[in-house]
């Protein structure tokens, strides 16, 4: 186990912030045609292409303030972190955030800013597990700003388990929205870890998931009321089928594993993005696999600029930020802030023990 450069750091980051910008317009629709698409990225890779820039949404306000918090105090803290999303939020609400989860920043503001109260009254958890009267948020909100914590933690296993839990609790307590951010979490912190130099082994990366998320939904519950024992488990071999199949249709793509804003149907989607953008799809025209994930998840339609998000995060981390195409970058608000960001977190992020 190496320590990790700091290209594939910027690389999760940059591909978190490009899928979220790029995806955005799109985010909602049917899928988008996929003459439309390849136009469309295309001009994109045109850095002399004339267009305003690509904002970026909740997805990277969230991920920004995680970022943040852990440069500035070299640890997580959840009053930290809590106060830089309300903060966030109440400067920029029209980022497209989750309908629900405004309701989680409104009584955390009112928390962050009592004092000499019990407790009970500035417990900063209460908001999140009070939601969808108390079974809790299971969007992907939590999944989809977990890229900076499994590169602060990618070297420490439990850490990263046990960090990604508490930081996605802050809004989403419902067990399916926290497994899927453990998912997503792990996702990219494999992604981190295996050589871009070699072929992804995509069944080797699937069989470890697998085996991981076990372990998580044995451990923490599904969260379901069904017979479905191991909602993600489950989810994953179904990824697995689908990147077996000769044939990619995408009807049967989001029929199997959903483009929703539900993290169960959204993280593993976003999973088999990456995994099947290792290959050529016959729809897109490029070479490159950080665009084909992105172009990919984002014709799936729904909630597009999440899956291209999460996606991105997972192929950045593995192809690293030179791959990433140059013109892509250029096309999208917030570019630089985030590389520098990146180094920043690179060089307080733990490195496995052997190297410390
Ligand atoms: N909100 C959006 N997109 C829609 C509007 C964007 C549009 N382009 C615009 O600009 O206006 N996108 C963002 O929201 C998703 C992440 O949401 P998050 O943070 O998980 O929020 P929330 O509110 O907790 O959950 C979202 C909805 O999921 C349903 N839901 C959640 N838990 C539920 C439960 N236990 N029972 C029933 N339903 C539950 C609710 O409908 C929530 O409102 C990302 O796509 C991000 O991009
Ligand atoms: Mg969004
Ligand atoms: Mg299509
Ligand atoms: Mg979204």
């Amino acid at each position: 186990r190496g320590v990790v450069g700091v290209s594939k750091f910027k690389g999760a980051l940059v591909g978190a912030l490009l899928g979220d910008c790029l995806g955005a317009p799109f985010e909602g629709e049917n899928e988008p045609s996929t003459d439309t698409l390849q136009e469309y990225f295309d001009s994109m890779e045109n850095p002399s292409t004339k267009a305003p820039v690509k904002r970026f949404t909740d997805d990277t306000a969230m991920t920004l303030g995680i970022l943040k918090s852990f440069i500035e105090l070299g640890c997580f803290d959840e009053r930290d972190i809590a106060n830089r999303f309300v903060t966030n939020y109440f400067r920029e609400p029209n980022r497209g955030y989750g309908e629900s989860v405004v309701t989680v920043f409104k009584k955390l503001r009112q928390i962050l800013n009592s004092s000499n109260r019990s407790n009970s009254e500035t417990d900063v958890w209460k908001p999140a597990q009070q939601q969808f009267n108390g079974s809790g948020s299971l969007g992907n909100g939590g999944a989809m700003r977990i890229a900076p914590v499994a590169l602060y933690c990618y070297s420490d296993y439990k850490l990263l388990l046990s960090t990604a839990e508490k930081c996605t609790k802050l809004t989403h307590t419902h067990k399916l929205g926290v497994n899927g951010a453990l998912l997503q979490a792990l996702a990219v912190q494999q992604s981190l870890m295996v050589d871009s130099s070699q072929p992804l082994d995509v069944d080797c990366f699937i069989n470890d998931l697998m085996a991981k998320m076990t372990e998580v939904e044995k451990a923490n519950g599904n969260g379901t009321d069904n017979d479905i024992e191991m909602p993600y488990v489950e989810q994953l071999k179904i990824v697995k089928n689908l990147l077996m199949s000769e044939n990619l249709d995408d009807e049967v793509v989001i029929d199997l594993l959903g483009n929703s804003i539900r993290a169960q149907y959204s993280v593993p989607t976003a999973l088999f993005c990456f995994l099947r953008a290792q290959k050529p799809i016959e729809s897109i025209q490029t070479e490159n696999k950080f665009r084909r994930t992105l172009q990919y998840s984002i014709s799936l339609g729904g909630d597009t600029d999440t899956i291209a998000s999460m996606a991105g995060a997972m192929s950045g981390a593995y192809h690293g930020l030179e791959y990433i195409n140059e013109g892509l970058q250029s096309h999208c608000e917030g570019v630089d802030e985030i590389i520098n960001l990146s180094e920043q977190l690179h060089s307080i992020a733990p490195s496995p023990p052997e190297h410390q």
